[in-house]
C-alpha cells in the first residue's frame, strides 16, 4: 500500500473526507435522506460548559486547564455523514459563527458540491435571531449565486452588496436553493472532526479561537435545528483579513526508519514543557518492528529532550491520544522555533506508525497558529526538516503543575 501523496512525496494518505464523499456519491437520494436523518439527531451535544478556565471548547468535552498549547482537534472524531443535503427550495443550511474580526465583507466561501443534477444555490450572510438565521439577507442583497460542480472544495461567492460584520456578534452563512424547483441535490460539506472553533487565534496563536456559537444548522420547512457538525467556511473582509475554518482534509502521516513527523512551533509565550501529546495509531499491518519515540528539537536541530513515546502494545489501528512526560521540563522561548516529533528508527515502511493531522484547501494563514505552526517531517533522521504550511499536526503541550 503506497502512502505517499502524488505531488510532493509526502508520507501521508488522504482518508476520511475522501471516503465520506465516496459514500455520498455511492448512495441514492432516499438513502441520503435516511442517512441524514440518522445522523441529525442528538448523538452529539453542542459544547455547553462555560467555565472560563478552559481555553478551548471541543465537542462533548474541553481541554483541561493544564493544556497550555496545542491543536487538540481530534481527527475523525465525528461518526456518520459529513455532508448535509439540500434537495428542494424548502431546505436550507446555516453555518453559524461569531465574527472574530469584524469589518466589511465582500465574499464568503463554503465547501459544497452537487450530489445530483446541476443545482444552483444562493450563499450569503444573515443576522442572528435567537440562534437561528433572521430569514432575510443582510442589506437585502448580501448573497451570491453559484452552480455547484461535481468536485468538493471551496466555492467562493461574491456578495451582491458588501456588508459590515461587528466583531463578537453572531452571524449565519445561509445556503439555500436559487431556483424552484431545485435542479438536483446540493451537498454542503462539514468537517469530520470534533472542533467548534476557528483554528487561528490572533490574540493567542498557541491555542484555537473558541466559538461557543459555532455550529451547522439545518432547516427542512418548519424549524432550524443544530446539527453539531464543525463547518467549513471562510469570510473575506475588504482589507484582506480572512476568518473561518479552512481545514477540509484529515490525513495520516507515516512514521518509520529515518522519517520523523511532528509539528514546528514558534510559541507566542514562554513555556516550561512537561508533557507532549500526539494523536497516533499503528499502521494497517499492526506490527511495527520498533517502539515509537519522541524528540524535542530546537531550530538548529539540537535535541532538547527525547524518550519513548509509546510501546507497540499501547497502540492499535484506531488513532488515540498518547502523552509522553519529558525526563525534565524543557523551556520553549517565545519567538524561537522548535520541533516536536515522533520516530521509530527500526520500523520499516510496510509497518509504519501513523501520526494524524489536518490539511487545508484554502489560505493556510488562517489555520492553527497561522504559519508559526506547521506540520513538519524529516526524511533523514532529523538532520533536515520539511515544514508544511498547508497542514498542522494534532497535538497538545502541558506545563508542570
Ligand atoms: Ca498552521
Amino acid at each position: 500500500m503506497k502512502k505517499r501523496s502524488r505531488k510532493r512525496s509526502k508520507p501521508r494518505t488522504r482518508i476520511v473526507l475522501t471516503l465520506a464523499i465516496l459514500v455520498i456519491l455511492g448512495i441514492s437520494a432516499v438513502g441520503a435522506a435516511i442517512l441524514f436523518n440518522q445522523f441529525s439527531g442528538d448523538g452529539n451535544k453542542p459544547p455547553n460548559d462555560t467555565n472560563p478556565n478552559y481555553p478551548v471548547k471541543i465537542l462533548n468535552k474541553q481541554i483541561p486547564p493544564g493544556y497550555v498549547m496545542g491543536f487538540p482537534v481530534e481527527a475523525g472524531w465525528i461518526s456518520g455523514m459529513n455532508a448535509i443535503f439540500i434537495e428542494n427550495a424548502g431546505q436550507k443550511v446555516s453555518i453559524r459563527f461569531t465574527a472574530k474580526s469584524g469589518g466589511t465583507v465582500t465574499n464568503v466561501a463554503i465547501d459544497a458540491l452537487l450530489y445530483k443534477g446541476q443545482p444552483t444555490v444562493k450563499v450569503g450572510l444573515q443576522e442572528d435571531s435567537n440562534g437561528s438565521p433572521e430569514g432575510q439577507w443582510m442589506k437585502e442583497n448580501a448573497f451570491g449565486i453559484v452552480q455547484l460542480g461535481s468536485k468538493s472544495g471551496f466555492k467562493t461567492v461574491q456578495l451582491g452588496t458588501a456588508v459590515t460584520l461587528t466583531k463578537g456578534k453572531v452571524y449565519h452563512v445561509v445556503i439555500e436553493a436559487a431556483e424552484d424547483p431545485l435542479n438536483g441535490t446540493a451537498a454542503i460539506a462539514s468537517y469530520q472532526a470534533n472542533g467548534f472553533a476557528q483554528p487561528l487565534n490572533p490574540d493567542d496563536p498557541d491555542i484555537v479561537w473558541n466559538d461557543p456559537q459555532m455550529n451547522i444548522l439545518y432547516y427542512c420547512g418548519d424549524a432550524w435545528k443544530e446539527q453539531n457538525k464543525w463547518p467549513i467556511f471562510v469570510i473575506s473582509y475588504s482589507d484582506g483579513t480572512l476568518e473561518g475554518q479552512p481545514y477540509t482534509l484529515i490525513a495520516q502521516w507515516v512514521v518509520w526508519g529515518a522519517t520523523y513527523v511532528g509539528q514546528t512551533l514558534i510559541p507566542a509565550s514562554d513555556y516550561n514543557v512537561e508533557k507532549i501529546a500526539f494523536d497516533v495509531s499503528l499502521g494497517s499491518s499492526g506490527a511495527p518492528q520498533d517502539r515509537l519515540y519522541y524528540q524535542v528539537r530546537d531550530s538548529s536541530s539540537n535535541i532538547l529532550a527525547e524518550g519513548v513515546f509509546a510501546e507497540r502494545s499501547q497502540l492499535n489501528t484506531v488513532r488515540t491520544w498518547v502523552e509522553a512526560t519529558l525526563p525534565t521540563p524543557v523551556t520553549l522561548k517565545a519567538g524561537k522555533l522548535y520541533r516536536i516529533s515522533v520516530l521509530s528508527p527500526q520500523t520499516d515502511f510496510a509497518n509504519a506508525y501513523y501520526l494524524f493531522g489536518h490539511e487545508f484547501s484554502y489560505n493556510a494563514s488562517i489555520g492553527y497558529g497561522g504559519l508559526q505552526y506547521q506540520l513538519t517531517s524529516s526524511y533523514d533522521g532529523g538532520r533536515s526538516w520539511n515544514d508544511n504550511a498547508d497542514a498542522d499536526a494534532v497535538f497538545k503541550i502541558t506545563t508542570p503543575g
